[in-house]
Parts: C-alpha cells; sequence; structure tokens
C-alpha cells in the first residue's frame, strides 16, 4: 500500500507539499493538471513541472485524479473520436513522466454532490453533507449558486464557472442517453484508451458515481457491484481497473464496502484505494465523517484488513475530510482531518502488519 495525499498544484493548493511531507508515513502526492480545458492533451513538460516540485519536495508522484473525461465521450456524440487520441497521447506523457496509476469518473455533467459543503457536527467540525430532500425540487443552478457560496471561494469539481453556463444545454443533450447508452459510451471509450494504457503501463481506475444513485435524473453506472464488474468485462484487461473509494460506494448500504474491496483487490483490478468514513442516517442522507469515527457507518479497519489480506500494493488515500481546528479551506480538502485519516490508516496497516507476521 502506497500512502498517499491529493494535491491540487501550488496555485490551487493553499496546502505546502513540505508539510505534506511532515504527515507521518506518507510517501505520494496525488495531483493533476488543472490549466489544461477537459479534453485537451496534457503536455509532457507540464507533467515534468509538477513532479519536479512533488519530488524537490521528498515525494513521489505515481498517482494521476483525474483525467477527466470530455463530456462529448459521455454523450457518444462525433468529437469523441479526437478526445479519446488526446486522451491516449496525455497517458504517453503520463508514463513517461513515471506516473502508473490514472484515475477518472464517468458522471455525467458533475463531479461529487453535496447539498451541504460545511454541516457543522456535534464537535463543532463541518463537514460536507447530503441530503436527497433538498435536491427535491431544486434545479442544478440553484444548487450550483449554493455549493458557490459555500465553497470559500474555491472552484469545486465540476462546479467550475464556465461549465455551469453550459448546465442546461447538457442536461438537455442527456436526455437521449440512458444507463445503457452511457455504458455502451464507456465501453467504446475503453475499447480507445486500454490498448494505450496496456502498452505505456498505466492502470486506468474509474471512480465510482458520488452519490452512488441518480441525481437530477442523470443516469449512474458506476454505483453497485453489478455495475463494477461489468465494467470490468467491457474490455477484459488488467489496465481496466477501479478506483473503490468508501465513502462514495457505501452511502448505499446495500453495497457490502468491506467484501468489494476484497474481491477486487484479490482480482487485482483495484488500482486505487479511497479510504473514508461516512455516517448514514437512512436512504439518500448522510454525513462525511472523521476516518475514525466511533459511531460512523463504515468499517475502516475490515477495509484495511481486505487491502492487506490480498496483497494490495497500490496507491491508497484518506478521502475527503472535515474543517477542523479552525482551518478554512477548500471543502474536504484540509490538511488536518486528512493528516490524521492518513496516521489513522496507517495505524490500522502496521497493527494488521504485525499480527499478520507474528
Ligand atoms: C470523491 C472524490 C472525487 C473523485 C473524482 C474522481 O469521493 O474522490 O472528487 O476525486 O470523482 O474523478
Ligand atoms: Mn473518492
Amino acid at each position: 500500500m502506497l500512502m498517499s495525499f491529493r494535491w491540487y498544484g501550488s496555485k490551487l493548493d493553499t496546502i505546502p507539499l513540505s508539510y505534506i511531507r511532515q504527515i507521518p508515513g506518507m510517501k505520494n502526492v496525488v495531483s493533476a493538471i488543472y490549466h489544461i480545458p477537459v479534453g485537451e492533451v496534457w503536455p509532457y513538460e507540464d507533467i515534468l513541472a509538477i513532479k519536479n516540485k512533488i519530488e524537490a519536495a521528498g515525494l513521489m508522484f505515481k498517482t494521476v485524479e483525474s483525467v477527466n473525461v470530455h463530456e462529448d465521450i459521455k454523450l457518444g456524440l462525433p468529437a469523441r473520436d479526437r478526445y479519446i487520441e488526446n486522451y491516449c497521447i496525455t497517458l504517453h506523457n503520463l508514463a513517461k513522466a513515471g506516473i502508473d496509476v490514472v484515475c477518472y469518473n464517468f458522471m455525467p455533467v458533475f463531479d461529487w454532490m453535496r447539498t451541504d459543503l460545511a454541516k457543522v457536527l456535534p464537535d463543532g467540525s463541518t463537514a460536507l453533507s447530503y441530503n436527497e430532500k433538498i435536491l427535491t425540487g431544486l434545479k442544478p443552478d440553484v444548487l450550483a449558486a449554493e455549493m458557490e457560496k459555500g465553497a470559500n471561494g474555491f472552484e469545486l469539481p465540476g462546479w467550475e464557472k464556465e461549465r455551469l453556463s453550459e448546465v442546461k444545454k447538457l442536461f438537455e443533450l442527456y436526455k437521449n442517453v440512458n444507463e445503457e447508452k452511457l455504458l455502451a459510451n464507456l465501453k467504446y471509450f475503453l475499447e480507445g484508451i486500454i490498448p494505450t494504457a496496456e502498452t505505456c503501463g498505466i492502470k486506468m481506475a474509474i471512480h465510482p458515481d458520488d452519490p452512488p444513485w441518480p441525481v437530477f435524473g442523470l443516469p449512474r453506472i458506476v454505483i453497485s457491484r453489478q455495475h463494477l464488474e461489468r465494467i470490468l468485462s467491457l474490455v477484459d484487461s488488467p489496465a481496466n481497473g477501479l478506483a473503490l473509494c468508501s465513502g462514495s460506494l457505501g452511502a448505499n448500504r446495500e453495497n457490502d464496502i468491506v467484501e468489494m474491496f476484497h474481491h477486487f483487490s484479490k482480482i487485482k483490478r483495484l488500482h486505487f484505494a479511497h479510504v473514508r468514513n461516512i455516517k448514514v442516517y437512512g436512504p439518500g442522507v448522510f454525513d462525511e465523517t472523521a476516518h475514525k469515527a466511533d459511531d460512523s457507518s463504515l468499517d475502516m479497519y475490515g477495509i484495511m484488513k481486505a487491502l492487506y489480506d490480498t496483497g494490495f500494493t497500490g496507491p491508497l488515500r484518506p478521502d475527503h475530510g472535515r474543517m477542523i481546528w479552525g482551518e478554512d479551506g477548500r471543502p474536504g480538502y484540509g490538511l488536518y482531518d486528512r493528516a490524521l485519516g492518513a496516521l489513522y490508516l496507517n495505524g490500522l496497516w502496521d497493527a494488521i502488519e504485525r499480527c499478520g507476521n507474528t
């Protein structure tokens, strides 16, 4: 297991790499190129520049999250071939710079979605939270305005201003795309990129949809074990793999998270692990919580044990964290709580390893 931390680059992230380096047991940085529009090629020089910065701080740069997939690919529009070609060139450039895992998602229009970015928890910290009732009857642009208010001046993934102006148009286009069509478009994409990933030694890792059910009537195809099996079979190659995210999949209590981590790691198709906790109150209602939270819904120990028992060697990161100790940063991506999360997960791993060897 390679303990990792997501970083948005020196322009967009307020956390210096030197602080990340001080998290005990932290090894690898997960980052991306943010100044190139979705669908365009990531130049090798730009990738190298981030890599040099990260390595100069004493950390590795082996994992990219995310090379986002252009909406035309998800919609199956004619321009997709050009974007798939670009994607392949980006993969080549990343491999040349030593990256071996690339995360992406196939969520229509938005990345993760919450209804509150700063819900006050009983201990006074604030956390990302979701309540389906708030969403019912809400127009996406109204939610977008709410999200912007709570985002502390940071742009949230998928909610960038220039995209929001397109949202209405996108919703129109998605009217013709149901689950089956979206899955067929994912297959087309995978058939286009997996041969390149194979030759350059990159493992692709699809992130689950978050939350794991349809929102605003948009189709969702990465939300259950069945979906994940199906995605792996679309192109049966070790390069076509998963980024399992406990907090995303776990919001649906029907998903057996520990079993999923165990199974997909055992068959060597789990390439990236996002491990975080949530408290689920009922269908469609949950808060993100500390990684160690005694009253939360997910079994952090069970997940780490499943990974250990199946010989998982890939990158693993604490995912979102709460805002604690007065920190005022990008919602979900502060330093303190994610550092505590990393330490807790490292502690679990150490103990499991020690028990396994005695
Ligand atoms: C949610 C986060 C996501 C994730 C992207 C991957 O759990 O990990 O923002 O990074 O969806 O493309
Ligand atoms: Mn995640």
